[in-house]
């Protein structure tokens, strides 16, 4: 075989293993997700192994020349950036979908058989960076800084993708879409705009919940929904939702440690202060409260209500592991910028509140997988 084409064969191994490599470093220590790890592992190791035996390893190496590569000068804008764990995944894993694109086009020409099979990794490639993606938003639990866009309070705003997506990127860890006024909001749009929510998330890696509907979360494919003490018990929404988070409003000590017993993944508490966003919310309940149920229930607990930039240090003195807030964010006239200084505080307070564990995520993913 000509050297030009041990080379591309070369180049390209090597960029299909290097790329996979990077998100099973991800898979294996940042997300401790040992399905994921050991099956990039196998494809990265089955795809050597294809390669060695189609082509002579040694003969490969001999042809390499690194310095006389003529694209090695050759660089685009968007190497240097990357969004977070979703970017570096995504660009790696498209890395790797190139590199074994051309695999499978010059492997053709030694025998058949190894371009196909390159080709079956290639499409095991682009589903598991879909688990990948998957397992990172969820793996982000909740924590930091809990935005809930709330369409009574946003309007038509809600559906500007720049702006919205600019105040999550500024910090958020975990976002919610509240549309409780369904007047201007039949289901037919409710479900775009959802889905338009579900790609902002996606983008910046983090659990996208749905407040009240079910049905819209698994539509849509959210990672969770939120539900109030009227809706449907945690047990018939756990039926429905299967291992996707499902967290509670409370109002009380007895009903968080219910909801917690009851299988919720997190506990709402609220309000913490008086707030104009929910109508209905009751009488405020302090901050001891949060400490109260901190101590006692082993769940991340999310303080709400009038939550702001001054009285932020009283809330995060209790313990509270996350930090949900509408109005202050959403009629600041600089969102990004409170969301930016509220993050970076919540965010440095020490955690006492467990995170959710993650145990069923695994299950699905190997449901994907298997
Ligand atoms: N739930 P703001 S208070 C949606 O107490 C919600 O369960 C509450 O909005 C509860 O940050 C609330 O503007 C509104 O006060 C929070």
């Amino acid at each position: 075989m000509d050297r030009g084409i041990l080379r591309i064969i070369d180049a390209n191994l090597n960029r299909a293993r290097e790329g996979l490599r990077v998100v099973e470093e991800l898979a294996r220590f940042d997300l401790n997700d040992s399905v994921v790890s050991e099956r990039l592992k196998a494809i990265r190791h089955e795809i050597a192994g294809l390669i060695d035996k189609a082509f002579d390893a040694s003969l490969l190496i001999s042809a390499r020349d690194s310095q006389g590569d003529v694209g090695l000068a050759i660089h685009v804008d968007t190497e240097g950036c990357r969004t977070g764990r979703a970017g570096i995944i995504k660009a790696n894993m498209k890395r790797s979908q190139e590199a074994m694109r051309v695999l499978e086009e010059f492997g053709k020409l030694n025998d058949k058989e190894t371009g196909c099979r390159i080709k079956a990794l290639r499409y095991q490639v682009y589903e598991m960076e879909q688990v990948v993606l998957q397992a990172v938003r969820r793996n982000k639990n909740i924590c930091g800084l809990y935005l809930i866009l709330d369409y009574g309070l946003l309007g038509e705003k809600i559906w500007d993708r720049d702006y919205i997506g600019e105040i999550i990127a500024a910090g958020v860890s975990v976002v919610q879409l509240r549309v409780k006024n369904t007047k201007d909001m039949p289901d037919s749009k409710l479900i775009i705009l959802a889905n338009m929510l579900r790609q902002i998330a996606d983008e910046a890696a983090i659990p996208l919940i749905i407040n009240d509907r079910i049905d819209i979360a698994l539509t849509i494919g959210a990672d969770g929904v939120h539900l109030g003490q009227d809706d449907m018990p945690i047990g018939a929404a756990r039926n429905l939702m299967g291992n996707k988070i499902i967290g509670i409003s409370t109002h009380s000590l007895a009903q968080a440690r219910q909801a917690a017993e009851n299988g919720a993944d997190y506990i709402g508490i609220g309000p913490i202060f008086s707030t104009t966003t929910k109508h209905d919310a009751g009488q405020p309940l302090g901050c001891k409260i949060i400490h109260e149920i901190c101590k006692t229930v082993n769940l991340p607990i999310v303080a709400i209500g009038g939550i702001n930039e001054d009285n932020l240090t009283q809330v995060l003195e209790t313990g509270v592991s996350v930090i949900a807030v509408v109005s202050a964010i959403l009629k600041a006239s600089d969102p990004a910028a409170v969301v930016r200084r509220m993050a970076e505080r919540s965010t440095r307070t020490p955690v006492t509140s467990a995170p959710v564990t993650r145990t069923p995520v695994h299950q699905s993913i190997s449901q994907i997988l298997y």
